[in-house]
């Protein structure tokens, strides 16, 4: 696989001669396994969950709400083409291509915790046999696959990368949720030690997802790439949180900036919420931060975006407060039902979901908290079973909070919610999912993320919360 040619490989694949073994099933794996099986390879994934395996070796994906993969999961497992394994350095011994997709998370300390990828590391090494390609899917810090990984390998190997082997770093790019779709789309970034490497990989990658492949120096580069798209986002998005904080105490509404600045060309807009939940973003910097002070060179904002979107939560908790001090009540001892556990809509994952310090600190103060979220209906999430309805969640509570936008929270009824929640109620937005002066209206007090105290308001409603809008003027500016 190393040594050959685009057309080589490329005949490899149609004939159904190229194996690839990938290491580790998750979130980036399986559609990743899936997808090069359905290119025609034959693929070994293999993982060192024995219960993952064995229900993947049954055609039950777990990721049931990446669009598309299920369906072409239990297809490529049916016809074959896709098994599953626990045993690594075996699977690695029959493969031409290994793709690792294990995860690297950041300890409690924020340190890059890269054990996954050392292990891995070690098991493909045992089984890496000569021409083979070891393609890095995992997101690392620049530096890490040629300082770190490449030793191990060539190590436990015996062998030489860039002359017996090769190795690439691809980094992930795809979006959870839309992991197939991406996969397909999204062009591969591809940075290898040598341009063997780097062609070997950008053929196989062409060919067999048909996606545009974009080759860079070496292994390096192609995760600073990665780290700095991400890295542009987390900051982006730490902007906005800033801005929004700021703009609730200067009575101005983020929501009403963002779409004024977005007439503007070279705007970019990032939105303002209740914080950076996800495997990606709330981890990615750290990679960075890490390698960076390796070098004496300190990465001042990109830490403090950190700071800022990490303290989002509290953020929340002090704008729950605060509605429900409008509506006459405390924290302690209210009913708070959070809309929303997954860190982003329509996606089952709950990684550093922002909404887990909101919960666990709404706990703290001596709040009741009740919670719904579509994909964990009847689940223990944070300690907490989810409710199996939003209606089961919401009766009776003092307090409704908006975590994350799922399309079920796109059109809440607020006339419902005036007849099931314990009224004078309170509603906290930490997504833009209501019209404020709506909210306010139905008589409940009213907090959101980025959204001014104290303008909102209408005649009937001042005098349960005690604040003042004038509707006409609001009506006549949205015109
Ligand atoms: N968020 C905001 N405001 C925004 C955008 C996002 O508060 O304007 C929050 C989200 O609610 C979420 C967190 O940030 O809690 C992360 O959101 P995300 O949309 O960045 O979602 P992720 O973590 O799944 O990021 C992935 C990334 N993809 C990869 O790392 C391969 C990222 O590069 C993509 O831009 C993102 O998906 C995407 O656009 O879906």
């Amino acid at each position: 696989m190393y040594a050959e040619t685009r057309s080589e490989s490329r005949k490899r694949l149609l004939e159904g001669d190229i194996s690839i073994c990938v290491v580790g099933l998750g979130r980036i794996g399986l559609p990743t396994a899936t997808l090069f099986a359905e290119a025609g390879a034959r693929v070994l994934g293999a993982d060192i969950n024995q219960d993952l395996v064995a229900s993947l070796n049954s055609q039950k994906c777990q990721l049931t709400d990446e669009d598309g993969l299920p369906e072409m999961f239990s297809k490529v497992v049916a016809e074959g083409k896709l098994w599953a394994t626990t045993h690594v350095s075996e699977a690695v011994s029959s493969a031409d291509v290994i793709i690792i997709c294990v995860p690297t998370p950041v300890d409690s300390a924020k340190v890059p915790d890269y054990s996954y990828v050392e292990a891995a590391s070690h098991d493909i090494g045992k089984g890496l046999k000569p021409k083979s390609l070891v393609v890095v899917e995992s997101t690392v810090g620049p530096g890490i696959v040629e300082d770190f990984i490449m030793p191990i390998l060539e190590a436990d190997s015996g062998l030489k990368a860039g002359l017996e082997f090769g190795l690439v770093s691809c980094p992930e790019r795809a979006d959870p949720g839309k992991i197939i779709q991406h996969m397909k789309e999204i062009p591969k970034i591809i940075g290898g030690i040598d341009p063997q490497s780097t062609e070997a990989a950008a053929s196989l990658y062409e060919n067999a997802l048909g996606v545009k492949v974009v080759r860079v120096s070496d292994p390096k580069t192609a995760n600073a790439i990665k780290l700095t798209e991400n890295l542009f986002r987390d900051v982006n998005i730490a902007l906005a949180n800033e801005f929004a904080v700021l703009y609730e105490r200067l009575g101005v509404d983020m929501i009403e900036v963002i779409k004024g600045c977005s007439t503007k060309y070279n705007f970019m807009p990032h939105y303002p919420g209740p914080g950076v939940g996800g495997p990606c973003l709330p981890s990615n910097p750290y990679y960075l931060i890490v390698e960076s002070l390796k070098v004496g060179n300190i990465p001042h904002l990109i830490r403090l975006a950190r700071e800022i979107n990490d303290a989002m939560p509290d953020h929340v908790v002090d704008l729950i407060s605060g509605a429900l001090n409008d509506a006459g009540k405390t924290l302690k001892g209210s009913t708070i039902s959070l809309l929303g556990l997954s860190y982003k809509p329509e996606v089952k994952d709950i990684q550093q979901s922002p909404m887990e310090k909101v919960l666990v600190e709404l706990l703290r103060l001596g709040a009741t908290v009740r919670s719904y979220d579509p994909m964990y209906k009847g689940e223990v999430v944070f300690g907490v079973k989810v409710e199996d309805t939003l209606q089961a969640a919401v009766e009776g509570s003092d307090c409704v909070v908006i975590g994350t936008l799922h399309k079920e929270f796109e059109n809440l009824n607020l006339d419902a919610f005036v007849k099931t929640l314990n009224m004078p109620a309170a509603i906290v937005d930490t997504r833009n999912a209501l019209d404020p002066g709506d909210v306010i209206n139905h008589g409940f007090a009213y907090r959101g993320v980025g959204r001014p105290v104290g303008k909102w308001i209408s005649s009937e409603a001042d005098t349960k919360v005690g604040l003042v809008i004038d509707l006409d003027k609001r009506s006549k500016s949205r015109s």
